[in-house]
């Protein structure tokens, strides 16, 4: 590691104090002095960012961009001291400053530009780029307002506004230099050229300016800092003068507003979004302001585009930047006077497309006649893409109109509309799914003609999370014990962590490893008698199910189990072996019925188990408010089990199944997504899988009568019984009713009955084996040890050798 010098740490705060904030250092709030150490931090991160700048210029490096509508990065003062190596020398600066560093970690607001693992996968990945030295810039958007904070009032959801300081944050630089303009709206006109040839053009085009804001990527080590660059729309002066000059002032304002708004807020993943047209121009300005940046990058030191391919990669995070295939096309064509052979060839080498979801009510459709009034000639070009490859299929396989209908861009049938999947995939090099049976499944189910056309497309990387955040920072309690056992180099190279497995025969490391995660649990136990005002008992087994709330995740399943205990222990008077802490976290999309119903049936369980003292000694319900990349933080060490019970087939791959079982967690888990990965390098005997297969369910959906389960099994019975009555809801009666018809007359579309019993059973099985302390203890250290392949270093490299060709420039 290289060492940094901070012997002006304190002088440089206090300056910043001074000049900046105008105050002296007694004077200073908790928050003052966050932001003074932070822009001292910020200063060393500049200083090495211009000097790994310079390092790829003059190596001419491939540079690779991950576009992405999301990024969640989470708190980045502690990650930063980190990953710069001078965490603890600060911590003493600032004690001789009787300043308490932790004190100020926590005044530092958890930026939330994303919506879950998408958002926050793209974090992990630009902390891997930086750490293995590789140039890899993420493009995202500056939102005002992130995802909504959640509070709880009576048992349900509310959501609140989260303004986030995306002007006055620390780690945001303002790149005024900068500026992207992006054309919108307008109109084609078709003209002939000089030659005679069809030359359209877009008229009537407003301007929108993208401003630039980066934020610093320290790799760990502090050799290699990278930037994730963020838009936000502005529409110009320019812009205005235009229409104020017609004379129509409140118009000329509106339209201002209109456009500002564009980077306002992060739009929740549910169907809200899908549809709406602010949305399309928020994916829009993305790739656009994207696009431009990247050419003039690439520009500056190369002339023409025959390199372009060898020198530019950019990945498209799920379909939202889909457009790029059109945008990347529209420049080199009508910008720079390309070809459209050779555009299409650059086009195609250059981009790479990853598949985050199978559901279909998650994949990206939209109308024809919104792109045409947002983006006409974007439109053109989707259709003459659209007629060139058709022209390919019916080479390939003549006479097969059903598979020019499957792959087409266009869906016809009623409204016309774009199929950003296809879009991209015919855009693309490389198609990946996240995890291995997902990727099986995208090219087995999801898009198999496009597999059978050209299958060398396809691959699979399988997600990972960074070690430096999810260990490191996240549970330094964890973290110390490891250094001491196996030194420091695991941080880097997470494989290392196999040479855990022979400490489990180590009597005094196995006891040190539970006092950890007592120590997590007790802590833990401290925030939730904070945020819930629930006391619980750090020696119950803590069962954590932290994830958006979504019926294919299963937090009814959850909670049928749960309600089936306090019926046990209530009505059969049959008292668990070991007492336990049900914990659950997560959001609800604010227009999902289902979704916001579970919360409230999870506080209504909550309720009645934990006010009653007959049942509230074995097990306590709690739900933790406002989930988000902090709080995972906090609950991930503390976790005795972690709950991965999706249906089969659904989940991609989860991330956080990753982060819970290398901080020895034990997995409760359905064979889907990264999952079955876990299971084969942990060892069967170190998780729990239960439940039905993916084929299995793909072979029992026709004919699944979810009554057959529950009219066979006398405990599900009593279980929907007591679900639809009103033990749970005595204020609001019957509102659970819906929650079980979903279930019982609506198809039961995620399984919840069939999985019931084998699930119910696992639970039962987790309960007797957590009494043999050893074992367990033994087991926890497995699932650190062996699970060092879903680093995101791992990933990283895979991508970069696999689809992105880049190098480490160290
Ligand atoms: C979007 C929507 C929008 C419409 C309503 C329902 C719905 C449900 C899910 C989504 C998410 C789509 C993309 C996404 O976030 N996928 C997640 O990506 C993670 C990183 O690869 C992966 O670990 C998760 O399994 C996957 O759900």
């Amino acid at each position: 590691m290289n060492k940094i010098d901070l012997s002006g740490f304190k002088a440089a705060m206090g300056q910043y104090l001074r000049y900046v904030r105008g105050k002296k250092i007694e004077d200073a709030s908790q928050k003052d002095l966050f932001n003074a150490v932070s822009s001292v931090v910020r200063m060393l991160l500049i200083d090495i960012t211009m000097e790994t700048e310079d390092r790829y210029t003059k190596a001419d490096a491939k540079r690779m961009h991950y576009l992405s509508i999301e990024f969640l990065p989470g708190r980045l003062l502690s990650n930063n001291l980190l990953n710069l190596g001078i965490e603890k020398e600060c911590r003493d600066i600032l004690k001789t400053m009787n300043i308490d560093l932790d004190d100020l970690l926590n005044e530092e607001h958890d930026p939330a530009l994303g919506n879950g693992g998408l958002g926050r996968l793209a974090a992990c990945y630009l902390d891997s780029l930086a750490t293995l030295d590789m140039p890899g810039f993420g493009y995202g958007i500056n939102y005002d307002y992130g995802l909504f904070k959640q509070t709880i009032m009576a048992g349900e959801q509310r959501e609140n506004p989260d303004f986030w300081p995306n002007r006055s944050s620390p780690w945001l630089l303002a790149r005024s230099d900068v500026r992207c303009m992006v054309p919108v709206y307008g109109r084609i006109q078709g003209t002939e050229d000089r030659e005679g040839e069809y030359n359209p053009m877009w008229v009537d085009w407003k301007l929108i300016l993208g401003r630039v804001h980066d934020i610093p990527i320290a790799g760990f080590g502090g050799r290699t800092v990278n930037r994730l660059r963020l838009f936000s729309a502005w529409a110009s002066e320019d812009f205005d003068m235009q229409v104020f000059n017609e004379g129509d002032y409140f118009r000329a304002v509106e339209e201002k507003i209109q456009f500002e708004s564009i980077s306002k807020i992060l739009y929740p993943s549910d169907s809200m979004a899908a549809g709406r047209e602010l949305r399309l121009v928020q994916e829009y300005f993305l790739v656009a302001c994207s696009v431009q940046d990247i050419i003039r990058i690439y520009l500056k030191d190369h002339e023409g585009f025959d390199q372009f391919p060898d020198k530019v990669a950019i990945q498209l995070n799920d379909t939202h930047p889909a457009l790029t295939v059109a945008e990347l096309m529209r420049v080199l064509v009508d910008v720079h006077g390309l070809e459209w052979d050779p555009a299409w060839k650059i086009t195609t080498k250059t981009l790479g497309y990853t598949n985050h979801t199978l559901l279909p009510e998650a994949l990206e459709t939209w109308p024809v006649s919104i792109l045409k009034r947002v983006i006409p000639r974007h439109l053109q070009i989707i259709y003459e893409i659209n007629r060139r490859f058709i022209e390919l299929v019916k080479q390939r396989f003549p006479n097969n109109t059903r598979l020019v209908k499957s792959m087409s861009i266009i869906r016809e049938g009623g409204e016309q509309r774009i199929l950003m999947a296809n879009l991209a995939i015919i855009g693309s090099h490389s198609v990946n799914g996240v995890a291995r049976i997902h990727s099986e499944l995208v090219k087995n189910n999801l898009v198999p003609d496009f597999y059978r056309l050209w299958p060398e497309r396809f691959n699979n990387k399988t997600n990972g999370v960074t070690p430096r955040r999810w260990i490191l920072s996240a549970n330094p309690g964890l973290s110390g014990l490891i250094t001491e056992a196996i030194g420091d180099g695991w941080i880097s190279d997470l494989d290392q962590l196999k040479r855990l497995e022979p400490l489990v025969h180590d009597s005094v490391f196995l006891e040190r490893f539970a006092q950890v995660k007592r120590a997590n649990k007790i802590d833990l136990a401290e925030i939730i008698g904070e945020t819930t005002y629930v006391e619980v008992d750090p020696d119950s087994i803590f069962d954590i199910h932290a994830k958006r709330i979504h019926e294919y995740k299963r937090q009814f399943l959850n909670v049928l189990n749960i309600v089936h205990t306090y019926l046990k222990i209530k009505e059969d008077k049959q008292i668990p072996g070991a007492p336990r802490t049900f914990i659950f976290a997560g959001k609800a999309a604010p227009g999902y019925v289902n979704a916001k119903l579970t919360i409230r049936l999870i506080h209504g369980v909550a309720d009645v188990i934990n006010n009653d003292p007959e049942v509230s000694p074995w097990i306590r319900v709690v739900f933790i408010p406002d989930y988000r990349v902090s709080l995972a933080e906090a609950l991930i060490p503390g976790a005795d089990v972690s709950e991965q019970i999706s249906c089969a087939g659904m989940e991609a791959s989860g991330t956080g199944n990753m982060k819970f079982a290398m901080n020895g967690a034990l997995t409760v888990g359905t064979l889907d997504g990264a999952t079955v990965e876990i299971a084969e390098r942990v060892g069967l005997e170190n998780l729990y899988i239960f439940g039905l297969k993916v084929d299995e369910i793909a072979a029992m959906r026709k004919h699944y009568n979810p009554r057959d389960y529950i009219e066979n099994n006398p405990d599900l019975m009593r279980v929907m019984n007591v679900i639809r009555s009103d033990l749970f809801c005595k204020k609001d009666p019957g509102i659970f009713k819906r929650l079980h018809d979903a279930v019982v007359d609506f198809g039961d579309y995620y399984f919840n009955m069939a999985d019931f019993s084998a699930y119910v059973e696992t639970q039962n099985q987790v309960v007797t084996d957590y009494c043999n302390k050893k074992q367990w203890a033994e087991r926890s250290i497995l699932n650190t040890a062996r699970t060092g392949y879903f680093s995101s270093d791992r990933a990283i490299r895979e991508y970069a050798d696999d689809i992105w060709k880049i190098k480490p420039f160290p």
